[in-house]
Formats: C-alpha cells, structure tokens, sequence
C-alpha cells in the first residue's frame, strides 16, 4: 500500500502529477496533507522520508520516492501490465522524452503562469517566452495526439498525462492560445473523473493563498472545458 505526502490541490502542480501518477491506473493510495511554505512543512516533508518538496510516496516495507519523477519510474516498473506507458519501442521513447521535457523545462510557462484550480484570469498577455513554450508544447504535444488519434497523449490515459495535466490546467485557466489538438486534449484532461475529485478536495479544504493571485487581472471561475 502507498502513502502519498501533498501539498494544496488547488496549487501543488508537481503533487497533482504524483496523485495521477497512481490514480489513473486505480493504484491505491493513501493521501497525507501538507500546507506549502507552511510554518511545519518542512518538518513533514522530513518526517515523511522526504527531501524538502512535494510530492513524496512510500510504503509500508520502506521504499521512499521523493520526486514526481521516481515514483513515475516506480509506478513504470512496478504496474507495466497497467498499460501506464506505450510498450511500442519508438512510442515509449517519446513518452519519455515528454515527461523529461516537463520535469527539465517548460520554465518560463511554469513560472509566468502557476497552476491554479481555483480561478481562471482574464486578459493575460503571455510573454514571448510563454509563446515559445507554448508553440513547443503545440509542436510535440501534437505530434502525440495526431499520431495516437487522441484523446489521451497515447491514446489511452498514461503516465505523460500525469505530467502534462498541470499545463492542461494553465492553458485553461490563462486562456493560452492552442491549436485544435491541444484544446481537445486540455478538454479530455479537465473531463477526467480524478482530476474533478482533486479539484472539489481542493476547493473545500485549501486555504486561498495570496501568492496565486493575479490581480489586476479580472478572475473568473475555473472552467469545466475551453
Ligand atoms: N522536482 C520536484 C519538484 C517538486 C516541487 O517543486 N514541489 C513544490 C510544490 S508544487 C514544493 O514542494 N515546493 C516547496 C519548496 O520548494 O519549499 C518533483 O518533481 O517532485
């Protein structure tokens, strides 16, 4: 059985990627909360086994994953038969390369807009590092959905999805321009029954925090699709 250590649902894009990482192939997991910047987090994350971020799993027989990326490996190793990455040599190559993309890079997209599953911001003029992560993720993101015919990276849910969620969320919630590929995919992302669970968990227990907020731009409420 795994315990799974988070941060705010409504904001903790790396513990959004761990919880998928087991909840979209039904891996049972057990949720502790932790409150980022928080006065005792990082006492928790240590307590937990961890380093000094979320999300950290582990096990009752002692294995400790402290980073999104191993426990992705883990769950890779472990639950194979799950179907939680392509088994095609060239697709499974890909896959890995977006989830290396995500982990190394993305970073003026991951810095100028932070997940929020809280609002949505009207009126936000991406910088033009924004629009070339923006026109990279349409550029390979693409190719995956083209190639698999959708509505899931590789057709079916995998472990890329898990990563790409939290962007997902952020072309949604900044209204980021896409093509038609990856509007659809943001669609089928934000449809998914455990990302709508993490997200009413988040609307009811976390706290706002100042951090996200966008003012002066005009917010709106989360939307369901774009
Ligand atoms: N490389 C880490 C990054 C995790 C990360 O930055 N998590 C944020 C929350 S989304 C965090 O714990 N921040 C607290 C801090 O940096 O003190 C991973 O992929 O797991």
């Amino acid at each position: 059985m795994y315990r799974l250590l988070i941060g705010q649902r409504s904001y903790s894009s790396w513990s959004l990627r761990g919880y998928l990482s087991f909840a979209l192939f039904n891996i049972p997991v057990t949720i502790q909360d932790a409150v980022i910047y928080g006065p005792d987090f990082a006492e928790q994350v240590a307590e937990f086994g961890g380093g000094s971020t979320v999300p950290v799993a582990a096990t009752d027989d002692g294995v400790i994953l402290r980073d999104s990326l191993s426990i992705a490996w883990h769950i890779a190793d472990q639950y194979a038969h799950k179907g939680v990455m392509p088994t095609h040599p060239q697709k499974r190559a890909e896959a890995q390369n977006l989830i290396a993309d995500m982990h190394a890079g993305y970073s003026a997209l991951r810095g100028d807009c932070p997940m929020n599953l809280r609002n949505a911001w009207d009126g936000f003029h991406p910088s033009a590092a924004v629009l070339q992560d923006l026109a990279q993720l349409d550029a390979r993101l693409g190719a995956a959905l083209a190639a698999s015919d959708g509505p899931f990276l590789f057709g079916t849910p995998t472990l890329v999805d898990a990563f790409y969620a939290p962007v997902a969320i952020r072309i949604a919630g900044y209204g980021l321009p896409v093509g038609d590929l990856l509007r659809a995919y943001v669609n089928a992302i934000l449809a998914l029954p455990a990302l709508q669970s993490w997200r009413a968990e988040g609307l009811a227990h976390d706290a706002e925090v100042a951090f996200y907020d966008k003012a002066p731009l005009h917010r709106l409420p989360f939307p369901n699709r774009i």
